[in-house]
């Protein structure tokens, strides 16, 4: 028996596989192994004798066992070990650019309107793009039979026959964002709200759904000179020039009182444009002094508190930014056309990193 386990426990410790492993078993303590023809010889013995080799065969029987779980076991381990020592991978390598996709315009634009306002002090607000009409259009001062209505092109949900209720809308500029944030957080405020919104107009010019984002500052005494500079370090940072000069429009929308639009100097000198230099202007945005009774829907005192407001087409700052010649380009998911205008996914634009590279 001394010998029967000596063997076997030296096979065990020297089985190169599971498969070796495995056939060892089968020889050892196997239903017609070693093991067990032996404690099958039991019964041909002596009260006396089987007393002694029972429990030893069992012991045995249990002894080879345990050694090969703890080889199988090593054996795991081992396994392991190796693929943990091959299977590695650099997840701080860069990505690679064969295969790559690339940054839409849009988004590298929005990233980059974000980045700008973030370093003035201003957080992203988000919000539905499905909105009641009160969000989308009463509580910017365009009650229901403002001509402003119309003019929108807005898209309306349906209702079910009996139900009479207003429909909602798709929500034509993402003010009702900024009435949301008035409400939840009050004043002071400052943020900016980009994100799609939905015209029922396509042409050349236009997308019945597009980008943009409006900006909200709200404190005591803010007034249209805040307006100004704030605006003109938007410029700057994002056409990347020295100097430019603004031209305040007057203009008029139901949300702000006073309201301008902004041009800026630029040249389109041999086609190309240039910001900040040359006899042209060029319109970009549309801003103005919170009207009071916008201030008044987002629950925020008119009397305490002013604001200025202002609504940037990012479709349009991205065209004129980056010499996208077709509006509609941008949604046709060309893969071409991604290539050649989107940006390398691992380029985050901030103000330090410079904004497009
Ligand atoms: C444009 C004009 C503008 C605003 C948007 C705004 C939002 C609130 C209150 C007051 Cl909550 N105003 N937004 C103000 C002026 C102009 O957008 O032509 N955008 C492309």
């Amino acid at each position: 028996m001394r010998d029967l386990r000596d063997k076997y426990i030296a096979l065990i410790a020297d089985a190169p596989d599971e498969a070796t492993l495995e056939d060892l078993r089968v020889q050892a303590v196997g239903k017609k192994g070693e093991v067990s023809l032996q404690m099958r010889a039991l019964g041909k013995m002596t009260p006396e004798e089987r007393q002694v080799a029972g429990p030893a065969l069992n012991a045995l029987k249990d002894e080879i066992n345990s050694a090969l779980s703890a080889k199988k076991a090593a054996m795991a381990d081992a396994a392991l070990d190796e693929r943990l020592r091959t299977e590695w991978l650099d997840v701080t390598l860069p990505g690679r650019p064969r295969r790559a996709g690339t940054i839409h315009p849009i988004s590298q634009v929005s990233e980059e309107v974000t980045a700008i306002f973030a370093d003035m002090g201003f957080a992203v607000a988000e919000g539905p793009q499905i909105e009641s009409d009160w969000y989308n259009f009463d509580a910017l001062n365009i009650p229901s039979h403002h001509p402003a209505r119309a003019e929108m092109d807005t898209f309306y949900t349906r209702r079910g026959a009996d139900d009479d209720r207003p429909p909602h809308v798709l929500r034509t500029h993402t003010s009702p964002v900024q009435i949301r944030t008035m409400q939840a957080e009050g004043a002071p405020l400052r943020v900016i709200a980009p994100g799609r919104v939905y015209r029922a107009d396509y042409d050349q010019t236009h997308t019945p759904m597009f980008h943009q984002v409006e900006g909200l500052a709200i404190d005591k005494d803010i007034s249209m000179a805040n307006l100004k500079w704030c605006l003109e370090e938007f410029v700057k940072a994002f056409f990347e020039v020295e100097d430019v000069e603004l031209r305040f429009r007057a203009s008029h929308f139901p949300f702000t009182e006073p309201s301008a639009e902004v041009d800026i100097r630029c040249s389109w000198e041999g086609g190309t444009l240039k910001i900040g230099e040359g006899d042209d202007w060029l319109e970009i945005l549309g801003s103005g002094m919170v009207h009071p009774k916008v201030l008044e829907a987002g629950n925020i005192n008119p009397d305490e508190w002013q604001g200025f407001a202002f609504g940037v087409g990012i479709d349009r700052i991205a065209m004129l930014k980056y010499g996208i010649p077709d509006l509609r380009a941008f949604f046709d998911s060309d893969l071409r056309w991604l290539r050649h205008y989107g940006f390398a996914g691992l380029d985050v634009p901030t103000l330090h990193g410079g904004l497009s590279r």
